[in-house]
């Protein structure tokens, strides 16, 4: 079996990768729980060099990888650049954490008291098309630090820059079977993982939906699991914000990635003494983006990913849509949608369920109150943002919003070293920032009577 790669800008084949089977799949586990046991014996010392080689292979092919990206999921090439860039300063923060993974010694009678953090063995990472090798980085680099092997399947769309991870790893010195990618369909080499006895976690990125069907599979042997799902994150605009900049960067917190980002401010919030003023400079700004060839340089947002994907965003912009404006988008071929700004009602289907596409709306909301009950009017929390001039009123919205990653006055969500992830159906657990390398170890207790 095998997948055909098409370019999204222009639907063009790229290539074709082998489809892994369960055979497959059975025979990469039982590699990589060989290749394990003998990296878990490696000094720390010598863990850390080797993820630190891995990050300067990574440094020295961020151009290559970054033009695989836009051929593979139409990234700009300005953004696919920062996103291998961001893998190797993953993959360099982590190469600190074999030699930081410490115990503790507890004050008990009787003896002497000790903790240890020891790997898990085989971790499977299961990964989405949207962001695919930064979003592999998350899983990857914290599991090697911490003393596991990887086996990564990525999204059946996107495996080509996985794939040259992994061959980057082994040149670098990553031991064989270590970290290996094996391409195919989730419902093949992602259910092996959940029922393979010798996977002992599942890292899984991708709709809730799956996330459920995974999180339920994995009650059977108690496998453990860290789960990053949807959003339908919250842009909130205070009136005494400075609105100029709020609407400049709204469509970056949304069209960024071609709306396919589960941290996307899909739903803006604006309060209503300001609600024209703000739509008034919002358009403009929309219409601004500038969408086209991913491969030119100026290009801020790219096409969506394949042709079902984007029969999907279409779905929800049906012609009796409450379309407030659009941008501009290229005719085809490729999977274009333009830039689209709705106003829906609040209980409107674009209002609650994520589309994960250029498709942003807007709400006027009446005080403070009205604004923390709406964005947590949702079954996801994972993201948001907060446009205010008053400090205190940032901080106060952004302890009520039942979201994993708030920003004031900006849409950042993602940084390496700080912990990212969902509440309520947006995930389970956390990636990145100094703790997750401890999500891929078990605590043992050891007790020395003296
Ligand atoms: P999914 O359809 O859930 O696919 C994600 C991954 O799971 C793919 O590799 C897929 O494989 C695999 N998969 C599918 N069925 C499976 C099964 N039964 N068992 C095991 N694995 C299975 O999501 P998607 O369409 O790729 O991504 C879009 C969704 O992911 C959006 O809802 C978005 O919000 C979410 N997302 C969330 C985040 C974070 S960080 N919270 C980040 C990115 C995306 P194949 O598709 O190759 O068959």
């Amino acid at each position: 079996m095998t997948h055909t790669i098409v370019n999204p800008a222009d639907e063009t084949v790229v290539t074709t990768v082998a489809a892994a089977s369960i055979e497959d799949a059975d025979a990469a586990i039982a590699r990589a729980a060989r290749a394990q046991r003998e990296w878990a014996a490696v000094a720390p010392a010598d863990r850390a060099r080797v993820l630190r080689r891995f990050a300067d292979a990574v440094d020295g092919a961020v151009e290559e990888l970054a033009r695989i990206e836009v051929r593979n999921s139409g990234h700009p090439i300005g953004q696919a650049r920062w996103e291998a860039g961001h893998v190797r300063d993953v993959l360099e923060y982590y190469s600190a954490a074999p030699e930081r993974l410490f115990g503790r010694q507890i004050p008990v009678a009787g003896g002497l008291d000790v903790t240890f953090q020891e790997p898990l063995g085989v971790v499977g990472v299961i990964t989405p098309w949207n962001f695919p090798m930064t979003i592999a980085s998350w899983g990857f680099a914290p599991a090697l630090a911490a003393g596991n092997a990887v086996v990564l399947k990525p999204a059946e769309w996107t495996p080509l820059t996985s794939l040259r991870l992994a061959e980057l790893g082994l040149e670098a010195g990553v031991p064989e079977g270590l970290f290996q990618v094996i391409p195919g369909r989730g419902s093949v080499v992602g259910e092996r993982f959940i029922t393979n006895e010798t996977v002992r976690k599942i890292v899984f990125t991708g709709s809730t939906e799956v996330g459920k069907h995974i999180m339920a599979g994995c009650a059977d042997q108690v496998k453990r699991v860290t789960l990053e799902l949807g959003g339908k994150s919250a842009n909130i605009v205070f009136a005494d914000a400075d609105l100029e900049k709020a609407a400049a960067t709204a469509p970056y917190g949304v069209f960024e990635n071609a709306g396919q980002d589960c941290c996307a401010r899909s739903r803006i919030l604006v309060e209503r003494s300001v609600y024209e003023r703000f739509m008034e400079l919002l358009e403009p700004a929309v219409q601004g983006v500038r969408v086209g060839d991913p491969m030119d340089e100026a290009t801020e947002m790219g096409p969506l990913v394949s042709a079902p994907h984007l029969d999907r965003v279409r779905s929800f912009v049906p012609d009796d849509a409450d379309v407030a404006f659009r941008g501009a988008a290229p005719a085809g071929p490729g999977y274009w949608f333009a830039p689209t700004v709705l106003t829906p009602a609040r209980d409107a289907r674009t209002a609650r369920e994520e589309i994960f596409g250029p498709v942003v709306s807007v709400f006027p909301f009446d005080d403070e109150a009205d604004a923390v009950r709406f964005a947590n009017a949702s079954e996801y929390g994972l993201s948001g943002s907060i446009f205010t001039r008053d400090l205190s009123r940032g901080i106060r919205v952004a302890r009520a919003v039942e979201s994993g990653n708030l920003s004031v006055n900006s849409h950042s969500s993602v940084r390496y070293a700080t912990p990212f992830g969902g509440f309520k159906q947006s995930g389970l657990g956390r990636e990145l920032g100094p703790d997750a390398p401890l999500a891929f170890t078990e605590t043992k207790n050891v007790f020395l009577a003296v």
